[in-house]
């Protein structure tokens, strides 16, 4: 059955305030949405459902940044000291097969981020059962090209299905998922094109699109996947299920909404969908767009903008439910001590990229800056995340006296000096980089820098840069044996090596 959108019905009104309070004159800003977080992992997901709350309504749409994509108006921010917005058409250098090889080091070198103090680790999951690798200190590495036969456009997320099965699956932003088989280092291989939804998909601005997509946690029995993309009439987020067919080729007329959320700005849509160790789908919502928040959205827990949701797929008959334990899951879409039931944790500027520590199960985040201040994230239950009192460590609006109590600190953050719009990666687990073991790699869209952070017992342990190249970065995947991949606009796909 396909139906199923829905909009809380306080927000649609918003939305629809918004959007003919004529935001469109708001600046353009830099901006990507990052991941983080820790989950309570480990717990058994709980199954039970509570209702939302809200009837399925027709539900509105929203739009959403791409990639470190900018506003609807692709032009950088002018209050940004940084190259080009996220997604806009960026200048990159043609690069080599490898890229990061000897590269100049950039001036000012980037300064490692500022570590803040760390939120208390909530994470109890237990280590999967993998190869024993003992970490050794960061240090600086090569990025090598791979699956050298493909070049996807824009791409937006990476991943392999969870299953036996060795299917890596890479998104592209104009609305189209390739199927990558072969060995990821030798010289051939095959790209097929698995679905194609550009009819259904907007990209009209720089962070709209297919944002990102999340294979079912029972992906071989199920074959279902969920995709994140933008639509208009009216302007709106769509995250819907798919299902594979017998072919392998995804059904396009299987298409299931689940979730449709009013955007009243182009930009700052969040956009990464992931399941998590709970077995739950969560999502990412940027503020709603513009720039800095004007309707304070990121801090009203009645809506679902400035937000990581996080709900149940798996309710036969209705769209999606949501877990018990959540942190507003039986409480009022009032504000004050009440929210909508699907947020996981808010205060959020626009989310792009997060990602679930495959061992820990910590939830990480990279949540895109508004002109000066970049910030990596660990994302816990009812967590606030400081947007749009605070950008980064510092205060924003207010610009200064803020609020500095009630919110969860970056875990690092950098300024502007260093990028324009951070990209949340993942945790490596892979076996084959002993350095890299354990680190949380992020990068940066705008200056392509890529830093490796580890993080134990709550508390930076070792940051820096562990490669430097010339290519816009919108994302990074990673495969079931750990390993980490960097898309780029280069274009290409490529992983880190050592020497
Ligand atoms: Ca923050």
């Amino acid at each position: 059955m396909n139906s199923a959108l829905f909009t809380h019905r306080p927000m649609f009104s918003i939305v629809l305030v918004l959007v003919f309070a004529g935001l469109a004159a708001c600046n353009t800003d830099n901006e990507v949405p990052d991941d983080s977080s820790a989950l309570s992992v480990g717990t058994p997901a709980p199954t039970a459902t509570v209702d939302p709350g809200m009837t399925p309504t027709p539900v509105p749409t929203v739009e959403q940044p791409g990639p470190g994509t900018p506003t609807s108006t692709p032009t950088v921010d002018p209050g940004s000291t940084a190259g080009p917005g996220v997604g806009q058409p960026v200048t990159v250098t043609p690069s080599p097969t490898v890229i990061g090889q000897p590269t100049p080091p950039r001036t000012p070198p980037p300064p490692p981020p500022t570590p803040v103090a760390p939120p208390s680790p909530t994470s109890t999951k237990t280590p999967s059962a993998g190869p024993t690798v003992e970490p050794e200190p960061l240090r600086a590495l090569q990025l090598e090209r791979v699956f050298s036969w493909s070049s996807p456009t824009r791409p937006t997320h990476l991943a392999e299905a969870p299953d036996e099965s060795g299917r890596i699956f890479v998104s592209e932003q104009s609305g189209r998922i390739l199927e990558l088989t072969g060995d990821p280092t030798s010289a051939t291989g095959s790209e097929r094109l698995v679905l194609d939804i550009r009819l259904l998909v907007t990209g009209r601005a720089n962070e709209e699109g297919l944002l990102g997509f999340a294979l079912h946690p029972k992906f071989g029995e199920n074959g279902k996947i969920f995709v994140y993309y933008s639509a208009t009439g009216p302007r709106r987020s769509i995250i819907s299920e798919f299902t594979f067919q017998p072919d392998g080729l995804i059904d396009p007329g299987s298409e299931r909404k689940v979730l449709e959320v009013l955007q009243p700005q182009s930009n700052h849509n969040g956009g990464m969908l992931a399941f998590g160790p709970d077995g739950f789908l969560y999502i990412s919502l940027g503020d709603g767009g513009g720039a800095g928040d004007q309707a304070n959205n990121a801090q009203n827990t009645s809506v679902v903008l400035g937000s990581i949701l996080r709900i149940n797929i798996d309710t036969p008959g209705r769209a999606y439910s949501v877990p018990g334990d959540n942190p507003f899951a039986t409480g009022q879409a009032t504000g004050l001590g009440g929210g909508l039931p699907e947020i996981w944790a808010y205060g959020l500027r626009n989310p792009w990229r997060f990602s679930f520590d495959m061992e820990t199960g910590e939830l990480w985040a990279g949540d895109v800056g508004q002109n000066r201040v970049e910030e990596i994230d660990l994302i816990v239950r009812g967590g606030n995340y400081g947007w749009r009192l605070k950008e980064g460590t510092d205060c924003f609006h207010p610009s200064s006296g803020c609020d500095q109590d009630d919110f969860v600190e970056p875990v690092v953050s950098y300024s502007h000096s260093f990028g324009c719009s951070v990209s949340g990666g993942y945790v490596y687990r892979g076996s084959r980089l002993p350095s890299l073991h354990g680190a949380y790699v992020y990068g940066d869209f705008c200056s392509g820098i890529i830093w490796g952070l580890r993080h134990v017992n709550g508390s930076v342990q070792e940051q820096m840069v562990i490669a430097e190249t010339s290519s816009s970065i919108p994302a990074f995947g990673q495969t079931l044996d750990g390993e980490v991949y960097v898309l780029t606009y280069s274009p290409g796909i490529f992983r880190f090596v050592e020497e």
